[in-house]
């Protein structure tokens, strides 16, 4: 799926800025070409209006953003909010979506390369295999914005900022939530973990950060450690059969996301369990329908992780091409939420 907008300048962007910019010790800059995009025609990206774009200082700044695909809502809502800030600030955005298939970004990317986008925007399906895609690329002097997931590679000047969540600190609070429902509950306590898509830098940090929060209590067992894609439908079916061989042993289930989380409660009621008693249920990402559950006392905590980062990706877009150095690394912040609150947050979901 292959999307372009052309939107007017807007000055919405600078208001929108919901998230706050950690500047790390790194910085990353470019200088910004004056040529106009070559406008060859790849793959299934219309190109036309591409071509028609006048050389001069004045004309739309062009990004190329990989999107990895379409698997969850908090994914919907990241896609979403990025067309709108481009919307919002004038950025012309290509958008590809590559469906969970690296090959397919690695595909896009070449296109918006041939294209001779201004901007690339990545975000990465899985951390590793990125460093000849992205030499290419920097050969090619377009520089690179990394969204979300990040990359595992060795050279980081080969992008120039990554901006999305702490994973690890995701985890970390999943992990100390649980400590602290359980405080007054003896041991053991078997733990189920649903991990999200093997090798993506979420599910390898919030497992990361949530085994090691937990392990200062023995009597504490990941039963089972299974993946589930970060999608509804693995959820529930990876689910369903932890349950058939786990069963009541099951007192803890620990979801890398939202999606899977739901999927997962299906399975647990038709089991003949009750989610978020027999089984306390704790998740990642903070989309409305988690906190509906949670409202009806289904799942117990939602560790927050913000989608909505186009207006900050907009705003390093423009920073960059107006020649400024960003920060190598922009966190957003994030709370956590909790069955006690649920019910009043339910309004405030935005995505
Ligand atoms: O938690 C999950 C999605 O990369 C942070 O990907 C993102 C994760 C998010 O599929 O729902």
């Amino acid at each position: 799926m292959n999307i372009r907008y052309k939107a007017p300048i807007g000055l919405g962007i600078w208001l929108l800025v919901l998230l706050t910019i950690l500047a790390g010790c790194e910085s990353g800059s470019y200088n910004p070409p004056k040529e106009t995009l070559n406008g060859t025609q790849k793959g299934n990206i219309d190109t036309s209006a591409a071509s028609t774009v006048p050389v001069t200082d004045s004309r739309p700044i062009v990004l190329g953003f990989s999107q990895l695909g379409s698997e969850s809502d908090w994914r919907k809502a990241n896609t979403l909010s990025i067309q709108e800030a481009a919307k919002e600030s004038g950025v012309e955005l290509i958008l590809d979506n590559a469906e969970q298939s690296q090959e397919q970004q690695f595909a896009a990317i070449r296109r918006f390369i041939k294209l001779g986008v201004d901007v690339i925007a990545i975000a990465p399906v899985i951390q590793s295999g990125w460093e000849s895609i992205l030499k290419e690329v920097q050969e090619a002097g377009i520089p690179v914005l990394i969204l979300d997931r990040a990359v595992g590679i060795r050279d980081s000047s080969q992008y120039v900022s990554l901006i999305g969540s702490d994973f690890y600190e995701e985890g970390r609070k999943a992990g100390k939530y649980l400590l602290d429902k359980m405080s007054n509950s003896p041991g053991p306590i078997g733990i189920v973990e649903l991990k999200g898509t093997e090798g993506s830098t979420p599910s390898i940090d919030r497992g990361k950060g949530f085994h090691d929060t937990i392990k200062e209590r023995k009597d504490l067992t990941v039963l089972v450690s299974e993946s589930a894609d970060f999608t509804y439908e693995k959820g529930r079916d990876v689910m369903r059969s932890i349950l058939k061989e786990k069963g009541r042993k099951i007192r803890v289930l620990f979801s890398h996301n939202d999606d899977m989380a739901l999927g997962a409660i299906e399975a647990i009621e038709e089991y003949g369990l009750r989610p978020g008693k027999d089984i306390v249920i704790i998740s990642v990402d903070g989309t409305r329908k988690a906190m509906e559950k949670m409202a009806e006392g289904k799942i117990n905590c939602v560790v927050e992780c913000n989608p909505l980062l186009g207006p900050n990706l907009m705003q390093a877009v423009k920073e960059l091409m107006a020649g400024r150095s960003i920060p190598k690394r922009i966190v957003t912040p994030e709370s956590v939420f909790t069955e006690v609150t649920a019910g009043r947050e339910v309004g405030n979901r935005k995505y």
